[in-house]
């Protein structure tokens, strides 16, 4: 299934592999792509995986999810 996560704080490069990182590492996300214009990553999303840990997840990051 296919997420897409709103995020702010995002203001470079750097964020968006930080952010890309931090999705990757939750076991059942996949082809995670950030996109610095919009705002959003996008991703799969399977099982173990649940929106909430990609949620948490990139906010332990240091970046805060508006949707
Ligand atoms: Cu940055």
């Amino acid at each position: 299934m296919t997420e897409i996560l709103k995020i702010e704080g995002m203001g470079c490069g750097g964020c968006v592999t930080t952010v890309t990182k931090a999705l990757v590492a939750v076991p059942g996300i996949s082809d995670v792509a950030v996109n610095l214009d919009s705002h959003e990553a996008r991703f799969e999303l399977a099982a173990p995986a649940t929106r909430e840990q990609a949620v948490k997840a990139v906010e332990d990051a240091g970046y805060d999810v508006k949707g």
